[in-house]
Order: structure tokens, then C-alpha cells, then sequence
């Protein structure tokens, strides 16, 4: 059976295809960084004892940043298939700590690169590198295809744009086969917390239960093309067994905003929103909440939706979280990889609200029960 090697195998995406993978049977090596606490809360369910024989999940220690590390796994793995996954993926956080973010999600995939070319695997492995709908920043062109020319709008951008291209010149000058995804946005339960999708998730189910006050985000008009995670991993995998290598885009093909983002989760405690103001004035109010559907979700645990009142402001807007130079609008053509690859996606974004939604309010009822019993629960607001 084939062996992968996944790096950022603790990440959202990580998690997703290294279940897939293990399901068709691979060996899934996993880099990941060290940190000071277990950072493996994600794949944590796939975990297999060091000790026993014929491990088919086994991690590694290891950083983007350190090209030493990388050729001797790579060496050692001896992959059939290299998913380049790691990166500092914030696109806000990236204005912070732009030298850094070069250096892993740039220099990081040359690093990979050039461990296949002087180990001699240029024939053997194949590698996908995790590119991005960022790379059309201000765009060129509605929708985005394959052909859109990139205009990247932060570092990060930027740093995958160097990716993108020393991938498509190690596929050119060496004959690798190796590819590009743009992906664009995908989410699920397992999304980061501090990407918008879930922020607003997590905090919608805290307010419902009383344990949130009300949500600050940033710019409510971006839009964004939001897929699931599940969907866009099996693809990662598709790109890799296509006869040619080639780059793809992978997306859902429609438009959200922020905003109707937020209804659209709100929705889902029985709560109807009313946004008033404009600006950074903008405010969220509650207009009526279906007692019916805040009852059925909630009623192991809080009676009568006591937690919530119409005209109650629930969203405010801080300009801590705009951006130096945002990007306004995504909307991706995955045409090619449908036709071509005959792609489908399970999730549409209501079903993806719906299940990030569940899922967070699980999770909101175990820490209000922690919290009830006297127990401190931390509240991030970032
Ligand atoms: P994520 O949840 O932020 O995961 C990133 C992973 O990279 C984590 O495992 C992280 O490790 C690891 N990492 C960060 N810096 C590293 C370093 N210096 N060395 C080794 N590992 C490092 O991201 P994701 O959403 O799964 O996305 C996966 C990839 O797809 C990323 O490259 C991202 O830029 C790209 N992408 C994502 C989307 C999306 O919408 N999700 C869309 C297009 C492209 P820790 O757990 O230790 O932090
Ligand atoms: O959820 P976001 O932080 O994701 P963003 O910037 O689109 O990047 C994600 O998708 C990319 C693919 O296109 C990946 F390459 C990248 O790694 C990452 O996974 O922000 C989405 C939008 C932005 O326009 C942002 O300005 O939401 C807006 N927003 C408004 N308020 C906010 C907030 N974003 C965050 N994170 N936090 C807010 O409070």
C-alpha cells in the first residue's frame, strides 16, 4: 500500500486527510511541530501506540523551517505521495510576523522540493502543495479559474505565491510531478478558532447559553467562497492520482458575506438578526428568536431561551480586526476539476453552518456545565 507523508498534520486539513488517507488503506507519516503542550487535539482519535507492530500512523517531529529535518524524513519515509499542508495560515497574523511566514509557507515548500530532487525521488514522489484563493487578492477576474492572474494582498499571499510558482518550476525543470491546489476557503468543526467561520460559531453558542455577552468582528462585507473541509481533502488526494500533474482550483462557486454568515449561524439557535448602522458603527440586534428551536437544541440544559431578548446587541464591530489591505470578494470555478477529475461535493454551506453549529453548541454545553460546577473556562476574544 502507498505511504504519505503530511506536514501540518495537526492542522483542520491535516486531521481531515489523514483520516481519509488511513481509510484507504495508506501509511500515514505526520509532521508536527514540537510545542510545549500536546498539540495533537485534532488527529488525537487516530493516535497509535509507538510500541505496537505494523503502525500505519506514526508522527514525527519536525518544522517547515528546517531543511536538515525535512530531507532526512523524507529520506527515511521514502513517500510515494508529499501533502505540503503546514503553514501560519492567518492571513491577519501574517502582517504581524511576515519574515516568518516567508520562511515557512515560501522557503518551506522549496525546502520539500529540493529534499525529492537530491534524494533522487523525482520519479517516486508526488507532491501537492496547499495554495490558495489568496493569491487572487484584489481580483483580475470573476469567477476565479486556473488562468485568473494573481494579485496576492499579505504576506501570506505573497509567501504562497513564491510557493505556487517554485512548485510549477520544479514540475517544469525537473519533471516532478507536482501540483498546486487553490483552495479556497473550507471550514468545518475542526476550523482554527480565531478564522471567522468559527469565531462566530463558537461565540453564537455561548451567547445562546449566557456565556458570551456579544461578538466583535471585523469587516461584515467581505465575501468569501466557503466550502467544507471533508469535501476539499478527498480532493487534495484526487490531484494526486490524475494522470498529469497539473494545478486545480477547488470551490463551491458561490458568494457569502461575513454577515449573512452570522444570520446564517444565529439561524441555527432559533434567533432571527438585525444589523443597524453602518461603518464601524454596524451593529447586530436580535429581532425574534423561534422558542421552538432554541427549546429542542437546548433543552438538556437551559429552559425558555432565558439567556436572550429581542433588541439584545449581540455584534458590534472592532477595527482591530480589519486588515492593512483586505480581500473583498472570492468566488471560485472549479470547473476543470469537475469535468476533469469529476469532483462533487457532499456539503453545501448550509449544511456546513449546520454542522459547525452543533457542533460548537456540544461543546458550549460541556463548558457551562464545567462552569456551573465551579470550575474557570476560558474566555478568548480574539
Ligand atoms: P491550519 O489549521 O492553520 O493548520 C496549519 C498546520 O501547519 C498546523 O498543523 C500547524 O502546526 C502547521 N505549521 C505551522 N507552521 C509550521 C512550521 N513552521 N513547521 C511545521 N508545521 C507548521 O491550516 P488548514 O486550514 O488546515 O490549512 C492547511 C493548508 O492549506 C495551509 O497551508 C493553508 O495555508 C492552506 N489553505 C487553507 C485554506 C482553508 O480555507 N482552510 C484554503 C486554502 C489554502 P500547529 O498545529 O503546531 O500550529
Ligand atoms: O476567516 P478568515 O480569517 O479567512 P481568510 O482571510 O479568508 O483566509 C483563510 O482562507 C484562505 C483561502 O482563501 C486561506 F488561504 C487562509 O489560510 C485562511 O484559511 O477571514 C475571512 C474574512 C476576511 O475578509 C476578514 O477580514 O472575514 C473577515 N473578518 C471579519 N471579521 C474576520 C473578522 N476575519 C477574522 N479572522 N476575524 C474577524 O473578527
Amino acid at each position: 500500500m502507498k505511504v504519505a507523508l503530511i506536514t501540518g498534520v495537526t492542522g483542520q486539513d491535516g486531521a481531515y486527510l489523514s483520516e481519509f488517507l488511513l481509510k484507504k488503506g495508506y501509511t500515514v507519516h505526520g509532521l508536527k511541530r514540537r510545542s510545549s503542550l500536546f498539540n495533537t487535539d485534532r488527529i488525537d482519535h487516530l493516535y497509535q501506540d509507538p510500541h505496537v507492530d505494523n503502525q500505519k500512523f506514526i508522527l514525527h517531529y519536525g518544522d517547515m523551517t528546517d531543511s536538515t529535518n525535512l530531507t532526512r524524513l523524507v529520506k527515511e519515509i521514502q513517500p510515494d505521495e508529499i501533502y505540503n499542508l503546514a503553514a501560519m495560515s492567518h492571513v491577519r497574523v501574517s502582517f504581524e510576523m511576515p519574515e516568518y511566514v516567508a520562511d515557512t509557507d515560501g522557503v518551506g515548500t522549496l525546502r520539500l522540493l529540493e529534499a525529492i530532487r537530491l534524494l533522487g525521488l523525482e520519479n517516486k514522489t508526488r507532491i501537492y502543495q496547499a495554495s490558495t484563493s489568496e493569491l487572487y487578492g484584489k481580483v483580475q477576474e470573476v469567477p476565479q479559474t486556473e488562468t485568473t492572474p494573481f494579485y496576492p494582498r499579505s504576506p501570506y499571499a505573497v509567501a504562497k505565491m513564491y510557493a505556487y510558482w517554485i512548485t510549477v518550476n520544479y514540475r517544469e525543470a525537473y519533471g516532478m510531478y507536482a501540483c498546486n491546489g487553490i483552495l479556497f476557503n473550507h471550514e468545518s468543526p475542526l476550523r482554527g478558532e480565531t478564522f471567522v467561520t468559527r469565531k462566530i460559531t463558537r461565540a453564537t453558542a455561548k451567547i445562546a447559553l449566557g456565556l458570551q455577552e456579544k461578538i466583535y468582528l471585523g469587516n461584515l462585507d467581505a465575501k468569501r467562497d466557503w466550502g467544507h473541509a471533508k469535501d476539499y481533502v478527498r480532493m487534495m488526494w484526487m490531484i494526486l492520482q490524475a494522470e498529469q500533474p497539473e494545478d486545480w482550483v477547488i470551490a463551491s462557486g458561490k458568494t457569502t458575506t461575513v454577515r449573512d454568515f452570522v444570520s446564517m449561524a444565529f439561524a441555527e439557535v432559533g434567533v432571527e438578526l438585525e444589523f443597524k448602522g453602518s461603518g464601524i458603527d454596524e451593529k447586530g440586534y436580535i429581532k425574534s428568536i423561534n422558542t421552538k428551536i432554541y427549546d429542542n437544541l437546548f433543552s438538556s440544559t437551559v429552559q425558555k431561551s432565558q439567556f436572550l431578548a429581542v433588541g439584545q446587541e449581540v455584534l458590534s464591530i472592532d477595527p482591530k480586526y480589519f486588515r492593512p489591505t483586505e480581500v473583498d470578494l472570492l468566488i471560485g470555478d472549479a470547473s476543470k476539476a469537475k469535468e476533469k477529475l469529476g469532483w462533487e461535493c457532499d456539503y453545501d454551506l448550509q449544511d456546513l453552518v449546520k454542522d459547525m453549529m452543533q457542533s460548537d453548541v456540544k461543546l458550549m454545553q460541556k463548558t457551562q456545565l464545567l462552569k456551573d460546577n465551579g470550575y474557570e473556562t476560558l474566555n478568548y476574544f480574539e
